[in-house]
């Protein structure tokens, strides 16, 4: 069975972590240039642990807001083959949200506490999730170009420092590769076999998606207040602007195959950097997204509120019952 549940923090230990404590810090540090992986009953700094929290957070919101956009296609899928494979994904998504969820719980803060910081807006999730999924070709795009962003960011975190979240990593990268297989199979079939009709609506899907995509990696290193940081820790492992520039290099030859056009009259291979290219990126359109004025933005949190609010008969319920049980269990044990 798949589990976080082994490591618990050791309370004592960690009570007064967010107080400055030189030697354990230097000791801490050690371990982090030794490139040790740091367990959850370990001693950590504050700042190590926030900085954990706030982004394995994130990343478990970003999974389960992440449902939504391609949830709103299950019941249109256009043939039951492509509806199984949707609904496995967006399963798979909810699954990805639960581990890093438990991942994050082992830092000393509780479910209940995240899912509030997202509700009430403190907590952000990824930029990309704010956009309308306006045609079915929408959806091997997201495969293909969210998805395969996402596992290129995702694949260093598997060696992150805090072993529990690199644990979850290993599972959910292997999952998300699928998703980008499945999203890039739909489009070679929609591009190989279809109407002028679904070719068009492909490029129309991969107009729309390549921006956002791209600012998927987080702003410039330069503008990047979280990164030198996280970077020493080994909690990132690849600077945004690297994991960005190989995400580009990985696609272009995709577009290639796929018969596409990607929306860049600048993107170009440059022998002398052995890169490609891109055009300027619109970073005023990522930071209004990211504050909450894209184009799904409420739709989307007031969709996870009212699930939240509407499904609290179905949290008490479940506690009810497992508070009744709890002493025939411990009877028959
Ligand atoms: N969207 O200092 P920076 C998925 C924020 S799941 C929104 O570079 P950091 C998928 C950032 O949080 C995709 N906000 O930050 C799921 C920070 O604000 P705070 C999610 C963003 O943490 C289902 C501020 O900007 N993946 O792909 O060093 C289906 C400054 O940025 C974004 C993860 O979460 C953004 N795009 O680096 C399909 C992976 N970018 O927190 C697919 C794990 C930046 O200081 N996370 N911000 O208020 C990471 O790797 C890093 O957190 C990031 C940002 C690269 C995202």
């Amino acid at each position: 069975m798949y589990t976080q549940a082994m490591d618990l923090i050791n309370k004592n230990d960690n009570d007064h972590a967010d107080a400055p404590d030189p030697v354990r810090e230097q000791a801490f540090e050690a371990r982090i240039a030794a490139g040790e992986f740091i367990e959850a009953k370990d001693w950590m700094p504050g700042h190590y642990r926030k900085t954990l929290i706030r982004q394995i957070s994130q990343h478990a919101h970003s999974e389960i807001v992440g449902m939504l956009p391609e949830s709103n296609w299950i019941s249109r899928a256009p043939t039951l083959k492509r509806k199984a494979i949707l609904l496995a994904k967006v399963q798979d998504e909810g699954g990805h949200g639960l581990y890093l969820y438990a991942a994050a719980e082992t830092l000393d803060i509780s479910r209940d506490q995240m899912i509030e910081a997202l509700h009430n807006g403190r907590a952000k999730y990824s930029s990309i999730f704010n956009y309308p999924t306006l045609t079915w070709a929408d959806m091997g795009v997201i495969g293909w170009l969210v998805d395969g962003a996402a596992i290129m960011n995702q694949v260093p975190i598997c060696r992150c420092s805090y072993a529990p979240y690199a644990r979850a990593m290993i599972r959910i990268c292997r999952e998300e590769s699928f998703h980008q297989r499945q999203g890039y199979e739909a489009l070679l079939t929609m591009m190989q076999g279809g109407t002028a009709a679904q070719k068009a609506m492909v490029q129309d899907a991969v107009n729309r998606w390549w921006w956002p995509s791209l600012m998927m990696f987080g702003p410039p290193d330069s503008e990047s207040p979280n990164s030198a940081q996280s970077m020493r820790w080994g909690i990132k492992r690849v600077s945004n602007d690297d994991l960005r520039q190989k995400f580009v290099d990985a696609t272009v030859p995709q577009a290639e195959i796929l018969g596409i056009t990607l929306p860049d009259p600048l993107l170009h291979w440059n022998a002398q950097r052995a890169h490609y290219d891109f055009g300027p990126i619109q970073w005023d359109e990522f930071w209004r997204v990211v504050n909450g004025n894209g184009p799904c933005n409420h739709e989307r949190l007031k969709m996870r509120v009212d699930a939240w609010e509407s499904g609290a008969w179905v949290r008490d319920a479940a506690l009810a019952y497992a508070k009744q049980k709890t002493p025939q269990t411990t009877a028959q044990t």
